[in-house]
């Protein structure tokens, strides 16, 4: 009998200033959305394992804040998680987005490279890149000691295939950290909190989005199709709160429908969603706050 090929797996942190695509990227190479994304910087705010598996290899990503000068204690804590993400991992892969590489990249890039094992550039969004202002942006990146850099887009999937097996090939001999169908580490409770979030950010403008936790108060499994979830939503101003509640309560119906639609997709039952909004001063600099919203080690 033939041996058996050896299996591959490790651990590949994303590393990248915020909003330059790292949880696209991700998301991409699980082919689920694990980790959620909006257009607003700063929006991943913890660790998030996705776990891409393969009859011979299991890459998990571990997908992080994007580096930034905290100016709170959640910022303090997001960089906490950022730098984390890097202790022991097999590979890092750091983003830049093709638009702009700007001084912020060059240093997390410079960073990136005193780490010691395999490192992975990607150059994220060429799908918004014209070759003319793509072209200048690459040669100063040629001579940096990448083992690869890649051109992708998380979103049209340009050559996130290539990246993935050029992630696969990097990973050391190791067994299947997790069984083929766990897609990422986080539980349930936290994946609605999250979703709940992506659709205030994806709604709400300026300011307000940043100041935005999610506490989870309830899940209860009414029957085998119907789920009752309730949950607070944070924001910092009385005037912020008048904002996400809306004219007659529709900007929070329709975060509410947006929220409820995505997490029925994911927990396969009936979901009633029941939505508070709270103003809570300065809750991003209050350690029981930042528990209530799952910001904690
Ligand atoms: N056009 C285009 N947009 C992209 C691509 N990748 C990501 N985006 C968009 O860029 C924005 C930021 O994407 P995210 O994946 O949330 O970025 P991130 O690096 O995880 O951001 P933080 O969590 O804030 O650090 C979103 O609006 C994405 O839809 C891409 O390849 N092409
Ligand atoms: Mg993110």
């Amino acid at each position: 009998m033939a041996d058996k090929k050896a299996f591959h797996s490790g651990f590949v942190a994303i590393i990248g200033r915020p909003n330059v695509g790292k949880s696209s990227i991700m998301n991409r190479f699980v082919g689920e959305k694990v980790a959620i994304v909006s257009n607003k910087p700063q929006t991943t705010r913890n660790k998030i394992l996705g776990v891409a598996t393969r009859e011979d290899w299991q890459i998990v990503f571990v997908d992080t804040p994007g580096l930034h000068k905290p100016r709170n204690k959640l910022g303090e804590f997001m960089m906490k998680q950022a730098s984390d993400a890097r202790e022991g991992v097999d590979a890092v892969l750091c983003v830049v987005d093709a638009q702009h590489i700007g001084a912020g990249d060059r240093a997390v890039m410079e960073d990136v490279l005193k780490m010691n094992c395999p490192r992975f550039l990607a150059v994220n969004k060429v799908d918004l890149a014209t070759p003319e202002k793509l072209m200048p942006q690459l040669d100063t990146l040629h001579d940096l000691p990448f083992d690869q850099i890649v051109t992708v887009s998380a979103q049209r999937g340009d050559n996130m295939d290539t990246l993935l097996e050029l992630l696969a090939q990097a990973m050391p001999e190791g067994p299947k950290y997790f069984p083929d169908d766990m897609m990422t580490d986080q539980p349930e409770r936290l994946i609605c909190a999250e979703i709940i979030r992506e659709k205030a950010l994806l709604n709400l403008r300026e300011e307000i989005p940043h100041g935005i936790g999610v506490e989870m108060l309830a899940i209860t499994k009414l029957s085998d199709n119907l789920t009752e979830i309730h949950a607070n939503i944070y924001c910092e101003r009385a005037s912020h709160k008048s904002i996400i509640i809306g004219k007659q309560g529709k900007m929070l119906h329709d975060i509410g429908t947006a929220a409820r639609i995505d997490i029925e997709r994911m927990m396969g039952t009936k979901v009633m969603l029941k939505l508070w909004v709270k103003v809570r001063e300065d809750w991003r600099n209050r350690e029981s706050d930042l528990r209530a919203t799952g910001y904690e080690e």
